[in-house]
C-alpha cells in the first residue's frame, strides 16, 4: 500500500522539525508553512517547499485555516500533519481538510469533538469501563450546585466542559463556597472557551498526573505504549516528564493498559492519543483524552523504540500498526526536560538572539530542537525552544545522564530554564521520585 506523496506540516518550532524528520525517513516530500517571523526556522530551510502563510500573530498564520488549506492546494500536498497546539484538536479544521480531499493526520473529526467536550469524554469512558474521577454526570448550574456538591462530597472541583489546561477551575470546600465557585468558573469558561458550561468532580488533594499513550489503526488494531508521569508542572505547564512512572507497579501498569486498550478498540480510535489520569492511593481516575501527538511523546519513544510520528503517518494512510501489544516492551528509563526561553527564576519570556549554542551528546541523549547558533527566538510564540531527552538502563542512570547533559548544554544570549533543571535533578525528592502535582509549585515557593 502506498504512503503519501507530500505532507504539509501545519506547525512551527521543534515539532515541525520532528515531523519533517519522520517524513524524510519515509521518503515523503514536505511542505513547511510559516509566518513572517519564522522564515529562519530550521524546518523551513530543510523542507522541500515552503509557503509564507501570514504575519507573526498566530491567529493570522498558524491558526488561519483558509491560508493553510490554500498552501496545501497550491503545493499539491495530499496530507496535513497538525502537530500539537494550534489546529491540532480543531474538529472543524480536520473536517475541512478531509472535504478538500486531503488526509488529516490524526483522529476523525467525530473523535476530536467527542473528547473536546469533557463531559462527553467522561461519559464515554464510563460506558467503556474506564475508571473516572467521581463527579457529576452532566453540567451543573448555580441552582443545583449545592445539591450536586453534597452528592459528590467536599472538597469539589468545578471544571469547564470545553476546558482543559486548568483554565476556569475552582475548588469549593463547603456549601458557602460552592455557588460562587460555580458562578466564577462559568464566567471564566465563557471568557476562555465561549461556552459557560461547567461540571463538578471530587477534588483529589495529592494525586500524580499519569497519562497513557495509545495508538490505533483503521483495521481495529490498538496498543498502548505505557505511561508517562507528568506531575512536575508549573501553572499547568509541564516542566519534566518521565517514563515509566516511578510510582507504578508492573501489575498496575498492565491492568490499566488492558482496560485502556479495550476502550480504544471499542471506540474505533485511529491515530495517536493520550488518556490523562490522576493517580492517588493506588487508584486511577480518567480526566481527559488528548487527540494529538504530545510534546512529551519522545520519552515513550525512548522506552519503546517506536517512532510515534511515523506510526501516525502510516495509520493515516491506512496501513496497519507496525507492531502489536505483545511486541511492546518497556526498556530502561527516559526523562524529558523542557527547555524554555525564560528566566529560570521569574519565568518571564526571554526572546532574542542565541549567540552561542552547543548541544550535549553521547550515549542515551536526544535533543529535539529547531534552534541553532545565531537563531533569533521570536517573542510571538510559546517559549519552549528545546527538549532534552535522555535514556538510561535505570532511573538512576537516566538522572545522572540528565545532570551530565545539562552541564554540557550551552545556550548563550538568552535566559533558559536549564538552571532550574540542574537544581531539580539533584533534589532528594526528585531523586527518589517522591513527588505529586503540587510538588514543583511548593518547591518554587520555598526557594523564592
Ligand atoms: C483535578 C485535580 C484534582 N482533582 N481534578 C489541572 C489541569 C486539568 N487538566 C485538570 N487539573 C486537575 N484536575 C480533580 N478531580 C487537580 C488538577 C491539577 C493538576 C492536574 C495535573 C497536573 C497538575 C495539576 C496542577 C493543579 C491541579
Amino acid at each position: 500500500m502506498k504512503l503519501f506523496e507530500k505532507i504539509l506540516i501545519a506547525n512551527r518550532g521543534e515539532i515541525a522539525l520532528r515531523i519533517l524528520r519522520a517524513c524524510k525517513e519515509l521518503n515523503i516530500k514536505t511542505v513547511a508553512v510559516h509566518s513572517t517571523a519564522d522564515e529562519n526556522c530550521k524546518h523551513v530551510r530543510l523542507a522541500d517547499e515552503s509557503v509564507c502563510i501570514g504575519p507573526a500573530s498566530s491567529k493570522d498564520s498558524y491558526l488561519k485555516m483558509s491560508s493553510i488549506l490554500s498552501a496545501a492546494e497550491i503545493t499539491g500536498a495530499d496530507a496535513i500533519h497538525p502537530g500539537f497546539g494550534f489546529l491540532s484538536e480543531n474538529a472543524t479544521f480536520a473536517q475541512m481538510v478531509e472535504e478538500h480531499g486531503i488526509t488529516f493526520i490524526g483522529p476523525t473529526p467525530q473523535h476530536i469533538t467527542m473528547m473536546g467536550d469533557k463531559i462527553t469524554a467522561k461519559k464515554t469512558m464510563i460506558e467503556l469501563g474506564v475508571p473516572v474521577v467521581p463527579g457529576t454526570e452532566g453540567a451543573v448550574t448555580v441552582d443545583n450546585a449545592i445539591e450536586w456538591a453534597n452528592k459528590v462530597g467536599y472538597p469539589v472541583l468545578i471544571k469547564a466542559t470545553s476546558g482543559g489546561g486548568g483554565k476556569g477551575m475552582k475548588v469549593a470546600t463547603s456549601d458557602d463556597e460552592v455557588v460562587n465557585a460555580v458562578r466564577m468558573a462559568g464566567l471564566e469558561a465563557k471568557a476562555n472557551f465561549g461556552n459557560d458550561e461547567v461540571y463538578m468532580e471530587r477534588y483529589l488533594r495529592k494525586p500524580r498526573h499519569i497519562e497513557i499513550q495509545v495508538v490505533g489503526d483503521t483495521h481495529g488494531n490498538v496498543a498502548n505504549l505505557g505511561e508517562r508521569d507528568c506531575s512536575i508542572q508549573r501553572r499547568h505547564q509541564k516542566v519534566w516528564e518521565e517514563a515509566p512512572s516511578p510510582a507504578l507497579t508492573n501489575d498496575q501498569r498492565t491492568k490499566l493498559g488492558s482496560i485502556v486498550n479495550q476502550a480504544i478498540k471499542k471506540m474505533g480510535y485511529r491515530g495517536a492519543g493520550t488518556l490523562e489520569f490522576l493517580f492517588e492511593d493506588g487508584e486511577f481516575f480518567f480526566m481527559e483524552m488528548n487527540t494529538r501527538i504530545q510534546v512529551e511523546h519522545p520519552v515513550t519513544e525512548m522506552v519503546t523504540g517506536i517512532d510515534l510520528v511515523k506510526e501516525q503517518i502510516m495509520v493515516a494512510a491506512g496501513h496497519p500498526l507496525s507492531f502489536s501489544q505483545e511486541d511492546i516492551k518497556i526498556t530502561g528509563h527516559a526523562i524529558e526536560c523542557r527547555i524554555n526561553a525564560e528566566d529560570p527564576q521569574t519565568f518571564t519570556p526571554s526572546p532574542g538572539k542565541i549567540t552561542s549554542y552547543h548541544t550535549p551528546g553521547g550515549f542515551g541523549i536526544r535533543v529535539d530542537s529547531h534552534v541553532y547558533d545565531g537563531y533569533v527566538v521570536p517573542p510571538h510564540y510559546d517559549s519552549m525552544i528545546a527538549k532534552l531527552i535522555v535514556h538510561g538502563k535505570t532511573r538512576e542512570e537516566a538522572m545522572q545522564r540528565v545532570r551530565r547533559s545539562l552541564d554540557e548544554y550551552v545556550i548563550d544570549g538568552i535566559s533558559t530554564t536549564i538552571p532550574l533543571h540542574r537544581i531539580l535533578v539533584d533534589n532528594p525528592d526528585m531523586r527518589s521520585g517522591d513527588y505529586d502535582i503540587h510538588w514543583l509549585e511548593k518547591f518554587l515557593a520555598k526557594e523564592a
